[in-house]
């Protein structure tokens, strides 16, 4: 297969010191939808997502619970997997920054910046967030000295430490930006990025001295020093594309030819919190190895709780696996992918959820449960062969929405888009008024059409819902008689006359607001 089909998605790593929320899920289900979108149009797909599995926040929350940092990770490692299959996450690998093949290839990856002369020693005197493992400037912090990121308070460290020469590839970074547009999408994020690079760039530390933090990889050219854990981080998504071959002597192999590998990543998908480090740490790191960077980068919004911030602290933090629990995985995947716009920023509230259950129960289910139940009825169960155009030039139209919608990074428009399909066929349900039709035998060969468009319609929506709503598409292409949910191009294709149709539960069935409301 040439590179060109090939697609390499990436999530965040997770940090390995909380449980996954509502917003892992959200980055997580929305890499999983474009995933699964893709390999519906016979791409081949590598999706990675993991467990960032070193440094302080972990050796903290270690020390906390009284165990060992890689006792801490193995444990949470197995939420984050055990969460993503509850969610129907269909990724490929789960790397943790523990393996040891990963170690190999960050310790390759920093001696070949090393021999490039792209590293220095240096001493690093100001301020510190230990739980964020940033410095800050004294500007930065402000007269209360805080961290910018996480409140806490920061404190003054003098210690030796190992640089990038970061600002070397400030002009190369600010060059590629201007000759890829999209490059950082939204273009409000990379206005913001394209705002951040006027001022001079600095050399970047990617040390940490042992004496302080002992729970990270080792650097190469001197073992009292780990690798800055963002640093390790990063490199995650080069490690599990293959490119570097670990066995091979450190910095040799790998970084001259990564055509036989998946390097480089076709999207990384973020949230904003961690766009800098994506579209500025990252890139800059792989031209001082001489690698390509990655192709795109999607930084999406932040879901907040009502009108707050979700946090431990606040008690507020959104479970998606209690509100499957209620409704089914495919309504949180569906809730989540709906009602944010991509790349703004959404609120999570139960009446919103339960709206966007409804339209997912009142729409689609509602269409999937009469189709099939009049096919039955008035046919015996058998999709006549009559002809079946009757929504052609709204499926034509949808299509072309979609994938535009998904190819601009639009995924809530997409599958607006095939809900408002679904909703087309409702109005030609109820326009043609089949149980009409049924009563009076002249108008047979009406209904037989009306029939077999709506079979054709509902083939065409399984398709178009499979990467949002899997588990139930591949509920309804059994009940239409197919042998698994088609991809785009089959479902198009598809001729439903003569195929033996099923009835069955209500797709999504009505839930009690009662006990939905109770789980809040
Ligand atoms: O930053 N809304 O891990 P992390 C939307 N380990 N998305 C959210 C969110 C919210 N309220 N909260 C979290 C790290 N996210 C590093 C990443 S990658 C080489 C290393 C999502 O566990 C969003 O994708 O803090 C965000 O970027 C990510 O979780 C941060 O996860």
């Amino acid at each position: 297969m040439s590179k060109a089909e090939r697609r390499f998605f990436t999530t965040p790593i997770y940090y390995a010191s909380g449980e996954p929320h509502i917003g892992h899920a959200y980055t997580t289900i929305l890499t999983d939808v474009l995933a699964r979108f893709h390999r519906q149009d016979e791409k081949d797909v590598l999706f990675l997502t993991g467990t960032d599995e070193h440094g302080q926040k972990i050796q903290d929350e270690a020390e906390k619970r009284g165990v060992e940092p890689i006792e801490l990770c193995d444990l949470m490692a197995e939420r984050f997997e055990e969460a993503w299959k509850r969610l129907d996450i269909s990724h490929d690998r789960f790397i943790r920054t523990t393996e040891a093949e990963h170690k190999a290839v960050v310790t390759a990856f920093l001696q070949r910046l090393w021999d490039r002369d792209q590293i220095y020693e240096g001493t690093y005197s100001g301020w510190y967030c230990v739980s964020d493992e940033r410095y800050w400037t004294e500007k930065d912090i402000g007269e209360d000295r805080r961290c910018q990121v996480c409140g806490r308070e920061v404190v003054y460290v003098e210690e030796k430490n190992y640089f990038f020469k970061m600002s070397e590839w400030q002009e190369k970074l600010i060059q590629h930006i201007e000759e890829n547009p999209d490059w950082i999408v939204p273009e409000v994020r990379k206005n913001e990025i394209v705002g951040f690079l006027r001022q001079p760039l600095g050399d970047l530390s990617i040390s940490r001295p042992k004496s302080r933090l002992s729970w990270g990889i080792d650097l190469p050219f001197d073992s009292n020093h780990v690798a800055y854990v963002w640093v390790d981080a990063l490199i995650n998504y080069l490690t599990a594309s293959g490119a570097i071959d670990p066995s091979n002597p450190v910095g040799e192999q790998g970084f001259d030819d990564v055509t036989d590998s998946w390097w480089p990543a076709d999207m990384h998908l973020v949230g904003k919190d961690i766009l800098t480090t994506h579209s500025v740490y990252w890139p800059t790191l792989l031209m001082g190895v001489g690698l390509p960077v990655p192709r795109q980068i999607l930084a999406h919004g932040w879901w907040v709780v009502g009108d707050a911030k979700m946090s431990k602290s606040l008690g507020n933090v959104v479970d998606p696996l209690e509100l499957r629990e209620t409704f089914g995985t495919d309504a949180v995947r569906w809730y989540l992918m709906r009602e944010m716009p991509t790349g703004g920023d959404a609120s999570y509230t139960p009446e919103r959820f339960l709206i966007r259950y409804e339209e997912l129960a009142n729409v689609l289910g509602n269409l999937a449960s009469r189709a099939t139940s009049m096919i039955v009825k008035y046919r015996d169960g058998v999709v006549p062969d009559g002809p079946s155009s009757g929504l052609d030039a709204a499926i034509d139209q949808t299509l072309q929405e979609v994938r535009s919608s998904i190819e601009r990074l639009k995924v809530h428009e997409a599958f607006a888009a095939a809900m408002d399909l679904a909703r087309a066929a409702n109005v030609y349900v109820e326009e043609r008024q089949p149980w009409a039709q049924a009563k009076d035998p002249s108008r047979s060969v009406e209904l037989d059409e009306t029939l077999a468009t709506l079979a054709r319609v509902l083939v065409v929506l399984c398709a178009l819902f499979q990467p949002v709503t899997p588990e139930k598409m591949e509920v309804l292409a059994t009940r239409l008689g197919l042998s698994g949910v088609p991809t785009l191009d089959d479902a198009i294709a598809s001729q439903p006359g003569g195929r033996a149709v099923t009835m069955g539960d209500p797709l999504f069935p009505r839930v009690d607001p009662a006990r939905e409301a109770s789980s809040d």
